[in-house]
Order: structure tokens, then sequence, then C-alpha cells
């Protein structure tokens, strides 16, 4: 049996109508996996399932906000009863504000905290239960460079992302015994719609991230693809509480020395 084949397994991916999460779906797609996904919206959530259709893929759409604690316990009742049992979870969904601390709201900070920390946590005890009465689970958490590193206006963020890393790695110390593996995938730059205010042309961040990125580019969901496969796959059946960096390089680098 090819190790990284995803065959017969269902996976969830948070946040997927595009972006990260939608590649990320489309290589599970292409790996044998059943796609679900969730987002804020029944327009968002339409519009994915046909363009997910239109790449050859029958993706299973809920509405749903990750924070939501009952409305995520409903999504995945509602998903093991219509779709089936998820073995594969991402906790996918995320956001960004970029703003200095000093002028950043307590309400700002709450925010980011609530989506990209306390949702990853209340989707994984969520599906926990289900994967422990099938004896088996993947777990695997976006976390991002700012799971190390800071830089200025993205506190919250850096915050939530470094509290996800740890997160991850308590989870897997908890799971582990049954058979679930927990990790994380620290992306990069990425050219996402998350970014994509970094990347206008001429902007001074587009030329900073490429001199700070050994490989010289951004990064696209696809150079997560393969990773993402990977932890998701028997072939890491023994990987646990790891954070695998896709980064280009960045987090190996001092920076470029001068010439
Ligand atoms: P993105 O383009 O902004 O997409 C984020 C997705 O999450 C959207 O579909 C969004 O839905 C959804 N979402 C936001 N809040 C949600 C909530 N409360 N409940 C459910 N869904 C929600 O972001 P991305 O660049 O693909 O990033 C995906 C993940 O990778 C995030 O966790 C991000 O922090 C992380 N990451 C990104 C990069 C990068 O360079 N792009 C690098 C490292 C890590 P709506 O469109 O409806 O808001
Ligand atoms: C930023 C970027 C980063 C990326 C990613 C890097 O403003 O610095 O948005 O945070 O999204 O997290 O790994």
């Amino acid at each position: 049996m090819n190790q990284f084949s995803l065959e017969g397994k269902i996976a969830l991916i948070t946040g997927a109508s595009y972006g990260i999460g939608y590649g990320l779906a489309t290589a599970y797609a292409a790996a044998g996996a059943t796609i679900v996904f969730n987002d804020l919206s029944q327009e968002s959530v339409d519009k994915a399932i046909a363009a997910y259709k239109a790449d050859g893929i029958t993706a299973h759409g809920y509405v749903c906000d990750v924070t939501d604690e009952d409305g995520v316990y409903a999504m995945v009742d509602k998903i093991t009863k219509e779709v089936g049992v998820i073995d594969i979870l991402v906790n996918n969904a995320g956001i960004i504000k970029r703003i200095p601390a000093i002028e950043m709201t307590a309400k700002d900070f709450r925010q980011v905290i609530d989506i990209d920390l306390n949702g990853p946590f209340i989707v994984s005890k969520a599906v926990a239960p289900h994967m422990i009465a099938k004896g088996a689970g993947k777990i695997i958490n976006i976390c991002s460079m700012m799971s190390e590193l800071g830089r200025e206006t993205v506190s919250a963020y850096a915050a939530a992302k470094g509290g996800l890393k740890m997160l991850t790695k308590n989870l897997a110390c908890e799971w582990a015994e049954f058979n679930i593996q927990v990790n994380g995938i620290g992306p990069g730059y990425i050219a996402t719609p998350q970014t994509a205010p970094l990347r206008e042309d001429g902007h001074p961040f587009n030329t900073f991230i490429i001199g700070r990125t050994p490989a010289a580019r951004w990064g696209t969901p696809k150079d997560l693809e393969g990773p993402a496969v990977f932890l998701a796959s028997e072939a890491s059946d023994f990987v646990n509480g790891h954070i695998l960096y896709v980064d280009g390089g960045i987090l190996a680098y001092i920076g470029k020395q001068p010439k």
C-alpha cells in the first residue's frame, strides 16, 4: 500500500474556500481523500463547492464559524452523519490584523486569538472523541513563521500562532496513546489573499521578504501540499508534536550578508 495514500479517508479542512486550505484540499483529494470544508457564509461555501467541482472534486461544504463551540459540535455531528467519521482535521481557518501593538484594541487582539487559537482548540476537541472511538486520527494545525519569530504590527497573530505551536505539542502528548498524531505545518510567506497587501508591486515588504527567504521567492499553496499529505498519511504515524516548517529557508537564515 502506498503509505502516502489517503484513499478512504475523510478530511475536514477549516476555512478552505480558497487560499492555503483550498490548495491542501486539492492535494488531499488527489491522494484519494473525501473533502469536507467549512466557511463563514453559505455564499462562500456555495462558491467554493462550485470551484472544487470545476477542479473535479466533489466537496462537502458547511457553514460554521470555528469560534462558535455549539456550531462546531453541530457541524461535526452533521458531517459524521452525512459523510462519515473525520479521519483528518486541518485547522487552517485564520485571520491576521496588522496593527502596531500600541494602537491595537483589546477587542482586535481577542478576535485574532479567538479565531487563530481558540478555534483550533474547539474544532480539535469536537473531532477527537470520534477519532479516539475509531482508533486513529490526524490533526494538522497551520502555524506560521510567527510561531517562532516576531515582527512589527502582528502581535496578536504571533501570540496566537506561538500558542498554536504549543497547543499542537500538548494535544500530541494527550492523544498519541489513542493513535492520533497531532502536528503542525509552519508555512513561510505564501501568496494568498491574506498576504496580498504585502505583495503589491513595489511594496517594500515584497522586496524585504524575498531578500529574507534563501529560496528568493514567495511560496505558493502548492509548496505546502506534499508536506500536508505526508502529515495526513500513515507515512507520519510516528511523528507527534512536530511543526514542519515549509519556508524556503527563512528560519535557517540570519539574513543576506552585506556585499
Ligand atoms: P486567507 O486567504 O485569509 O483564508 C482564510 C480562510 O479562513 C478564509 O476562507 C476565511 O473565510 C476563513 N476563516 C476566517 N475566519 C474564520 C472563522 N472564524 N471560521 C471559519 N473560517 C474562517 O488565509 P491563507 O493565507 O489561506 O491562510 C490560511 C491559514 O494559513 C491561516 O491560518 C494563516 O494564518 C496561515 N498562514 C498563512 C500564511 C501566508 O503567508 N498566507 C503563512 C503562514 C500561515 P472568509 O473568506 O469567509 O473570511
Ligand atoms: C505577515 C504575514 C505573515 C504570514 C505568515 C508567515 O503579515 O507577516 O501575513 O504573518 O501570513 O504567517 O508565516
